[in-house]
């Protein structure tokens, strides 16, 4: 198939999943068009089936908001024309299915027929889409898609009962390349460079939003450096960097705190980590989770959205309420403090992270394309 991604090329979450996945499709035979603004974060460009195609948005000073939607419908258009692109696969309802229907409708025009599969990654639903300004834009675009997948049951839940779907919509999970995590291996893991031989290694990874809740990542972690010697590998660029650095500093805590900023090298760090927080307010699924778990990382979670039905209560980590600080600090002290437990934790979360293997989940988007191709 000849099958268009229109992603965000950051490094989020939706950004990672839709780019590994056009990879694979590509591993697989397809011809894979990326359609975005930038060339996504973990994009290589190595093979002759993966194409990356710039949306460009001139700067006009009479438009306050420069009109992407529009610049990405006339992209599209274009590159389903020019390559022959048989089917777009959008991820995130706002703006790229909007943009999406558009392009879809303006190629009826030219009798070329489109079909459009939207996936749903969480904030365009949880935390934007509920908006009203955004629900008709959101609800529209979502009934008109030709197939629909969210990220977790918890994700399809919220849609539906957020907006008035009448679509079916088919649970799709995050994956993840264990061959990539299993391949590397690092098994010079460079532990030593991190932290001492007594020190617990504890490790968290976002965009530093309000929404990933990085004061109670700090609070847990003071709370367990006071029980026992450990370093916090802090990872992420974002809105709440700053008062992080500051609360470290106002704890006294600064010399036990790395901070990464935005970085490639996730496996590299994961595999010296002993346990991985993520206390998220709200979590369509937590990629940053399951990557953690195909490194032999155990989690300590929020019991939130989609957190549960990838962070296994006190098999792969522990799930608490959302703040709740003093449960996570003695869940995380509990696995931490007896070698053999977390070592039976490492275990059970690499053994989890078997469930969302890649390749049993892509071919899942493979049969949606078929089964929305076939419908058409
Ligand atoms: O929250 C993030 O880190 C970024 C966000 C995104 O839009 O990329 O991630 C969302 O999509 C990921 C991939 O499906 C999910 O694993 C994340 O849980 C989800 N984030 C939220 O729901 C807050």
């Amino acid at each position: 198939m000849k099958i268009g991604i229109v992603c965000y090329p950051t490094f989020g979450g939706s950004g990672v999943v839709a780019t590994e996945l056009g990879l694979e499709l590509s591993k697989r035979g397809h011809e894979i068009h990326f359609i975005t603004y930038n060339q996504p974060v973990r994009l290589e460009l190595i093979s002759n089936n993966v194409h990356y195609h710039e949306v460009n948005v001139p700067e006009y000073p009479l438009f306050h908001y420069q009109p992407y939607e529009l610049a990405l419908s006339s992209k599209l258009v274009d590159m389903v024309k020019l390559h022959g692109i048989e089917i777009l696969h959008v991820h995130y309802a706002i703006p790229h299915a909007y943009a999406a229907y558009m392009a879809k409708k303006m190629l009826q025009e030219e009798n070329i027929y489109i079909p459009i599969v939207t996936t749903l990654h969480g904030t365009d639903i949880t935390l934007v889409g509920s908006h009203p300004f955004y629900k008709p834009a959101v609800t529209f675009s979502i009934n008109k898609s030709d197939a629909v997948t969210a990220v977790s049951q918890s994700l399809k839940d919220d849609t539906m009962r957020l907006f008035d779907i009448k679509k079916d919509i088919s649970v799709v999970p995050n994956f993840i390349d264990l061959e990539k995590h299993n391949l590397h291996g690092f098994t010079d893991c460079q532990r030593g460079m991190m932290a001492n031989d007594d020190e617990k290694i504890i490790t968290h990874i976002s965009n530093l939003r309000p929404v990933k809740r990085v004061q109670d990542v700090i609070s847990v972690f003071y709370n367990i450096q006071k029980e026992m010697p450990a370093k916090l590998m802090f990872i992420g660029e974002g809105p709440e960097k700053e008062k992080v650095e500051l609360t470290c500093q106002e704890l006294g805590i600064l010399d036990k705190v790395v901070f990464f900023g935005k970085s490639n090298e996730i496996d590299k760090i994961l595999c010296f980590s002993d346990l991985f927080l993520l206390p998220s307010l709200t979590e369509s699924f937590g990629l940053a989770a399951l990557e953690a778990m195909a490194s032999g990382v155990p989690v300590i979670s929020s019991n939130t959205g989609g957190i549960p039905e990838v962070n296994i209560h006190g098999e792969s980590g522990f799930l608490s309420p959302v703040g709740d600080v003093e449960d996570m600090t003695k869940n995380a002290l509990y696995i931490l403090e007896d070698e053999q437990r977390l070592k039976t934790f490492k275990d059970k979360a690499r053994k989890q992270s078997l469930n969302f293997d890649l390749h049993a989940i892509v071919p899942m988007y493979e049969a949606i394309y078929k089964d929305t191709l076939a419908k058409c």
